[in-house]
């Protein structure tokens, strides 16, 4: 029994040390000292000696109980005072900077639709959606655009079945929106639309943002308070603009809106072609023969109407020289916005 008391001190003296945390000292302080701890066994075990060894052992074994409890005693305090140590002496650098997580940006073209949709809320527009795969009913019939016209051709509208097309503007949200809803109305219209070309300023899926207003009295002078709050907001409050007379199927009068060239500042370069103004938007009074598609009465109602290029605005504001820049994804180009 002697010798399986020193087997016991010998364990305890190789492990104690080697504890790292309070749980591993309760879970020893079990091992050993618990009900069913080695010691503990083992001095039930006593009581089939003889009184004199008894004795001997007994007390053994009882120095051995205080030994362990002492030594992880100290083994507790020596563990609590080294992590508060390691702290005061900046073992744990908490100052440390956490590890880098990489974020995305929002697409400039996101970034620029969301900016023109928040101008025109802060007007009292409200925001159309409506299909990309389109009737040719309301892409052109009901904008009053001929049979004819050179903008149905195969060669600018994707076709995809006789009467079915991918919408080339968003106006036919337009006339849907009016379709179904009574005037006064003030409607924006953001979304992709579709045309067969494709060069550094041309591709054949782009953005595009319409929008109408339709009310009793609305006059040119309405449709210019409008766009020229919106070039100001957008380009900046110290740009020039101007209106220039224009012609659109859907509108009469029609205008053009240009802005003093944002690279030469009117000197005439190579982007505005000499001329020192750079077209931004298309706009008008609705053309009463629109009207009388979604059956609105032209006596009592008018409206003016505006479209622009997404695409175009953003490399106007960013001086971006080639649009594919927007669609080829790379993060070097997409970081910078
Ligand atoms: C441009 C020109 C324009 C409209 C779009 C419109 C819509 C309806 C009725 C009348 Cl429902 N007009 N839209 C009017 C004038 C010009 O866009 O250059 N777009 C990029």
């Amino acid at each position: 029994m002697k010798s399986r008391l020193q087997e016991i001190r010998s364990k305890a003296e190789f492990e104690i040390p080697s504890v790292k945390t309070e749980d591993e000292i309760s879970a020893i302080k079990i091992k050993y000292l618990g009900r069913k701890g080695i010691l503990t066994l083992l001095l039930k075990d006593l009581s089939v000696l003889p009184p004199d060894e008894r004795k001997e052992i007994g007390k053994l074994a009882n120095d051995l109980k205080n030994w362990i409890e002492d030594n992880l005693k100290q083994r507790q305090k020596d563990i609590k005072e080294k992590g508060i140590d390691s702290l005061k002496k900046g073992f744990f650098d908490i100052t440390l900077p956490g590890r880098q997580t990489i974020i995305g940006s929002i697409h400039p073209l996101t970034k620029v639709l969301n900016e023109v949709n928040d101008i025109f809320i802060g007007m009292g527009f409200t925001v159309a959606e409506g299909p990309e795969i389109e009737l040719d009913y309301y892409n052109f019939e009901a904008l009053n655009i001929p049979k004819d016209h050179p903008a149905r051709d195969m060669q600018d509208t994707f076709y995809i079945t006789d009467g079915v097309i991918l919408r080339t503007h968003t106006s036919p949200v337009q006339v849907r929106t009016m379709e179904k809803t009574s005037p006064p109305l003030k409607i924006i219209a953001p979304g992709k639309v579709y045309r067969c070309d494709a060069d550094v300023t041309h591709s054949p899926m782009f953005h595009q943002i319409e929008g109408f207003m339709v009310d009793k009295d609305i006059t040119f002078g309405d449709l210019k308070g409008v766009l020229e709050l919106f070039v100001h907001r957008f380009f900046g409050k110290d740009i020039d603009l101007r209106f220039r007379p224009s012609f659109f199927p859907f509108t009469e009068p029609s205008a053009e809106v240009d802005i003093r060239c944002v690279i030469c500042k009117g000197f005439g370069c190579r982007v505005c072609k000499g001329t020192g103004w750079l077209e931004i938007l298309g706009s008008g009074i609705i053309d009463p023969a629109v009207f009388s598609y979604v059956k609105y009465n032209p006596e009592e109602w008018t409206g003016f109407a505006f479209g622009m290029g997404i695409e175009r605005i953003a490399m106007l504001k960013y001086g971006v020289d080639d649009i594919r820049l927007f669609f080829e994804n790379d993060l070097r180009f997409l970081k910078q916005f």
